[in-house]
């Protein structure tokens, strides 16, 4: 490709101009970027060719789909630089040419097509499948907007379009030829040919699927896999008669129509338009990946014998769970088998990974939308369900019906995907637990071998070569490079640090990072940041469950001390990030309520010099990359058994950060790997919480009234505290103590300050502390998204001889 920097060079000047008729000289840093992005895509592009090739030749090599509603890649131009070796000799020869190649990044959008964890362990995945050369493509939707743009208004949270695809995104390859049609609505006409039935489907309203790719650049080999993105086109063309007769809006009205079912991300479902078009884009990227994969499949196979043995296709929570009927459909009403032939075939195609226990998410759609929207998949959903509760074996009978998939006139997307999936997993070890024994207790009984656990792991390749380049040059020097292809070896760490102390270079690493993101929160915010203090990071989804509130009232009640009582504290700043879903108001509350903290916090001079709060917005994929290395703590305070399994905590980690937290989700894995000194475990455990859910025992009013801190810090959300209306945070106020707290943190807020005031200890002594941040990164690999793949290939999918 570029054999060096001088090579590099011709081929980018020479390019610029190509494409931009333009001088470099005279180019934007857009039209920079834009180019060298269209370099490296001729390389991509190649590559996918070959690959794709190789495969066929292989035999047509067995392939893993991964089928996700998101997947949030984050800003791919640095980490396709590094997967292709490449990263030197452009860095080198852009300086060469007077370019920063961070400037180039800066440029560069962060798509944001997901809304938090699972969009991003979906990209972590696709990056570890194509870093452990595991054939793989991942099914998705191309939204137009993807999740929304957050800004912060007078302390709230404002929605904005995303316009991520304004100016082009120049890593996807449209693939028109691969458009797929797509059919909604109508009706299901039987006819008895010969001996069997045929269900022909009439009058439905097509659509086209047109399908973006966007290569995986493997780390260090040629081999490219990528992720396949559904965009709605109108299949009827331009409505010209319409347009002919003056009827200008009727002629873009159906357009219009169509291509809303790839503008937005979770469209707000809190009305059954919402529901219906969040349906609709389940069905079509579903449907669309499912045929493009049997086409492929045809064009390489005479039968379908072995479509187990070529594809596997995870589905990744509900969403995709149409997989299920919409396969069964395929091969009946298209390929002519029969049931049972069928059925065996989607369910050893099939696995299922649960991430949450929440009901919220464990969707369920009215019975009346999937039959009028999907007549033809709705027979097939019933014909799934009376098998299975008919076929039941007397003893099992009650349970199915207990569990059968349509109750109550909705249909039960979760039980579907368990009984349709060869596999269903959980993403920790503490939460496949809770799915066996609580969330599928009864399906579990039923299939108990279907059921196993995968803990999530993340990308190192992203969250720490890329995103901490200090810590990564001081490892190589440490301990080698070893651990950047195989990251479990980060442990000769902890071997080395035996003989000598690491604990100042680790300081000196982590003050940089703290340095760089001072820096950002100076521009972005004007706010000043002591460097000095420490770094106390909460960022993820603001949620009720992850306690962002606990955070505040912990803050809140500091505040009060430093104020009133001349308490001294180690400076510290609190720093949060995070979206709330549009509908969900509490959570909006929670952010305007850090935000009003902030400003009282942060202009008061008597305390300002120990404590600031800030509230970054639009949090990101980069955002995040600057603030993980940044941290001294990771907060990671949920209510125990609520976290599936977070990732946010093993990117701190990874980044040498001390975790504050519940034995909830993976902390529980990370607590077990570094044991309990090396870090500040609190709360309720999750047989506790779940004890009270079931047969309740907690007062949160007798709680408050016992702790006098506590109370004050409550009391402040409405006492004037804040300049607000004071009736602002009445709502918050009233969960917590009329509506006894259904997040238990009045419950567990005395004992998260006091894992606050071991902290705070612990921080004084520098080289007690560097030594736990040490045992933290040498733990870190194991949740390396690279051995979580290699589980789910080990286990389920067995792409890998
Ligand atoms: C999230 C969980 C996290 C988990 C990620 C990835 C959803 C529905 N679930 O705990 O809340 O880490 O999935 O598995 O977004």
């Amino acid at each position: 490709m570029f054999e060096n920097k001088e090579n590099f060079k011709e081929q980018y000047l020479e390019r610029f101009k190509e494409v931009t008729g333009e001088s470099f000289e005279e180019g934007s840093m857009q039209e920079k970027y834009n180019v060298l992005a269209s370099l490296i895509m001729k390389y991509a592009g190649t590559y996918m060719a070959d690959t794709k090739s190789r495969m066929d030749q292989d035999n047509n090599q067995k392939r893993v789909y991964y089928f996700s509603m998101e997947f949030l890649i984050g800003k791919l131009l640095i980490m396709n630089l590094h997967n292709m070796g490449i990263y030197k000799i452009v860095g080198d020869g852009l300086k060469d040419l007077g370019v920063d190649i961070r400037d180039l990044e800066n440029i560069e959008v962060d798509p944001g097509l997901g809304h938090g964890g699972l969009g991003r362990l979906a990209a972590c995945f696709m990056d570890s499948l194509a870093f452990l050369n595991i054939p793989a493509v991942g099914m998705g939707l191309r939204y137009r907007y993807g999740s929304f743009q957050q800004k912060i208004v007078d302390g709230q949270q404002i929605e904005l379009p995303n316009r991520w695809l304004h100016n082009g995104y120049p890593w996807e390859i449209k693939k028109s030829s691969k458009s797929e049609i797509i059919k909604f609505y109508g009706n299901v006409k039987v006819e008895k040919i010969e001996d069997s039935l045929q269900f022909i489907h009439e009058n439905y309203e097509a659509v086209t699927a047109v399908p973006y790719d966007i290569p995986q650049i493997d780390f260090d080999s040629d081999d490219v896999n990528y992720i396949r993105l559904w965009s709605a086109e109108n299949a009827y063309g331009f409505d010209l008669t319409s347009f002919n007769n003056g009827d200008y809006l009727q002629a873009v009205k159906n357009k219009a129509n169509v291509e809303a079912i790839t503008h937005v991300l979770y469209p707000n479902d809190s009305n059954y338009n919402g529901r219906l078009l969040r349906l609709k884009q389940q069905y079509f990227f579903v449907s669309a990946g499912l045929k493009s994969i049997i086409r492929r499949y045809q064009s390489n196979n005479d039968d379908f014998d072995k479509l187990a043995d070529k594809i596997q296709i995870q589905i990744n929570d509900t969403h995709p769970s149409l997989v299920i009927p919409e396969l069964m459909r395929i091969l009946i009403d298209e390929e002519g088998f029969d049931w049972d032939y069928s059925w065996n075939l989607v369910t050893n195609v099939c696995s299922y990974t649960n991430h949450t226990i929440l009901t919220e998410a464990l969707e369920k759609w009215p019975i009346e939308m999937i039959e009028k929207l999907l007549p033809r998949v709705y027979l097939i959903i019933e014909e799934i369900n009376r098998r299975f509760v008919e076929n039941a074996l007397p003893i099992e009978k009650d349970k199915k019906m207990r569990n059968s998939i349509l109750r109550d006139g909705v249909v039960h997307m979760a039980n579907l995907a368990v009984i349709g999936s060869k596999s269903v997993n959980g993403v920790s070890e503490l939460h496949s637990d809770i799915i066996k024994n609580e969330t599928f207790k009864e399906l579990y009984e039923l299939y108990p071998w279907k059921f196993n656990s995968k803990t999530n792991g993340v990308s190192h390749r992203r969250f720490l070569m890329k995103a901490n380049p200090y810590l990564r040059e001081l490892l190589n020097e440490t301990i080698g490079d070893e651990w950047e292809k195989e990251a479990e070896k980060l442990k000769k760490l902890e071997k080395y640090s035996q003989g000598k102390d690491l604990s100042e270079e680790l300081y000196n690493a982590k003050r940089k990072n703290k340095e760089r993101l001072a820096k950002y929160i100076k521009e972005k915010q004007n706010i000043d940041i002591d460097v000095d203090s420490i770094f106390d990071i909460h960022i993820k989804r603001i949620h009720e469950y992850k306690r962002q509130l606990m955070n505040v009232l912990h803050i809140i009640h500091l505040y009060d001390k430093i104020k009133h009582e001349g308490m001294e504290i180690h400076p510290r700043t609190f720093i949060f990030s995070g979206k709330a879903a549009p509908s969900y108001n509490i959570a909006k509350k929670i952010i305007r309520l850090i935000n009003s903290l902030a400003d009282i916090v942060n202009n008061d001079k008597k305390v300002n010099k120990y404590l600031k709060v800030v509230f970054l917005e639009n949090f990101s994929v980069s955002l995040a990359e600057l603030l993980y290395p940044a941290a001294d703590v990771s907060e990671q305070i949920s209510t125990a058994s609520k976290e599936a399994s977070g990732t946010g905590n093993m990117k701190f980690m990874m980044n040498g950060a001390l975790t504050v937290g519940t034995l909830d989700g993976a902390n529980v894995e990370i607590y077990e790997r570094v044991g309990e000194d090396n870090i500040f475990i609190f709360g309720l455990k999750s047989e506790e919480v779940i004890n009270y859910y079931n047969n309740g025992g907690y007062c949160s009013f007798d709680v408050y009234n016992s702790n006098s801190d506590l109370k004050n810090a409550v009391n402040h959300l409405v006492d004037g505290f804040f300049y607000e209306d004071i009736g602002e945070f009445q709502e918050i106020y009233d969960n917590l103590i009329t509506h006894n707290d259904t997040y238990f943190v009045i419950k567990d807020f005395e004992a998260y300050m006091k894992a606050q005031k071991e902290i705070e200890k612990t921080y004084r002594d520098r080289k007690l502390w560097f030594d736990k941040v040490l045992k933290n990164i040498a733990e870190s690999g194991y949740f390396s998204s690279d051995r979580t793949i290699k589980d789910y290939d080990r286990e389920i999918w067995k792409v890998k001889k």
